[in-house]
């Protein structure tokens, strides 16, 4: 015996399951100071709302009033299942304790959401999809609640929240909740990308991967194909090209997360392209296509709207959409370049004619 002390084999994963959301944060910053703390408390506070929804999901099908619609329509004209009431809640209620949040701007809700309680001290505000790919639920295929947290800015005395329409490039944290055979948590502040996995035992998010990067190139094409006759002659374009190479995969689960998440580990290219009936899309911008793109980009990829990177685009409203190509950055290239030729041939025909 040399008297040192020798950790067993099981230290590297003692270590690994002591990695928690909080404390990975502060490892990223480097630092404790008060911004530092703040973040890692937000990141806890989105954990515990992620832990309380897979719950109720886990258990959905055997809970009254859990599955179905409430007979509403949100401001985005769709109907309201029950499962977005109470993810909606879920993250009213864990933010409401957190002091840090003021405001909060939902797919669910018209206008952002004020906690008066945190508002003089309230120095964020938390942009979110409760549940996105809701129409899953009742068949029990994966969902997703999408995030992105930003610096309030100014005292939004008229609560219009009119300092959040700003490009994507200010957001502090952004991220998904993937509730599918395992919970998984993916989040970046701005230092690559990391994957959590829900240690249902510990009622943990226990770190799975660090700094995940999208492979360059890959073989999923993820939209959906039966809007091909509504989308421009461009977007036609590419699926006719992936149609006569070799080597694509059509992948497409109607709930972006799930989709999304195939590409961040996989490679290849999520689109929802504007239509006759939505030119803009349907995705929202400040709640899923800006913090999708934010992820996407610290991953190494990219997340156009098939004309202007995704965190340049500025909106006029908190729920604007925009058109979305996102995924390897050689494969939205191949789709941008399509969009390109055919402005190109539009134009030669405006001044030739
Ligand atoms: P479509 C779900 O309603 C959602 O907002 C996204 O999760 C998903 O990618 C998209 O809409 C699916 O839309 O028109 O293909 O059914």
């Amino acid at each position: 015996m040399d008297g040192a002390y020798h950790p067993s084999e099981a230290a590297h994963a003692l270590d690994r399951d002591c990695t928690t959301l909080s404390r990975h944060v502060l490892q990223q910053l480097q630092s404790f100071g008060p911004e530092a703390q703040d973040l890692s408390a937000l990141m806890n506070r989105i954990a515990l709302a992620g832990k309380l929804i897979a719950r109720r999901l886990t258990n959905a099908g055997l809970l009254e009033a859990a599955l179905g619609f409430t007979g509403e329509t949100n401001v985005q004209g769709e109907a309201v299942k029950k499962m977005d009431v109470f993810a909606n809640d879920v993250f009213i209620s864990v933010f409401k304790q957190s002091g840090l949040v003021c405001r909060l701007a939902s797919e669910e809700m018209e206008n952002p959401y004020y906690i008066p309680e945190n508002c003089p001290i309230g120095r964020y505000t938390l942009l979110y999809d409760p549940i996105d790919g809701s129409s899953n639920v009742d068949i029990n295929l994966n969902v997703g609640s999408i995030f992105s947290i930003r610096r309030q800015e100014g005292d939004d005395l008229d609560q219009t929240g009119a300092d959040l329409l700003q490009h994507g490039r200010g957001q502090l944290a952004a991220g998904y909740i993937l509730y599918g055979p395992s919970t998984v948590l993916v989040y970046s502040i701005g230092r690559g990308v990391h994957a959590f996995t829900l240690d249902d035992s510990l009622g943990e998010f226990i770190l799975a991967s660090e700094n995940i990067r999208v492979p360059e190139h890959g073989s999923n094409y993820s939209v959906n194909e039966g809007n091909f006759w509504q989308w421009d002659e461009s977007i036609r374009d590419f699926i006719r090209y992936v149609h006569r190479h070799e080597g694509y995969s059509a992948r497409y689960s109607g709930a972006l997360v799930g989709d999304f998440h195939r590409i961040l580990l996989q490679g290849g290219v999520f689109l929802y392209p504007g239509t006759t009936k939505k030119p803009d899309g349907k995705l929202r911008l400040l709640y899923e296509t800006a913090p999708l793109a934010f992820l996407m980009e610290q991953a190494g990829g990219s997340a156009s709207t098939g004309t202007q990177p995704i965190l340049d685009v500025v909106p006029k409203e908190i729920h604007q959409r925009t058109p979305l190509v996102i995924g390897s950055t050689e494969d939205v290239k191949l789709v941008e370049s399509f969009i390109q030729e055919r402005l190109r041939e539009k134009e030669y025909l405006t001044r030739t004619s």
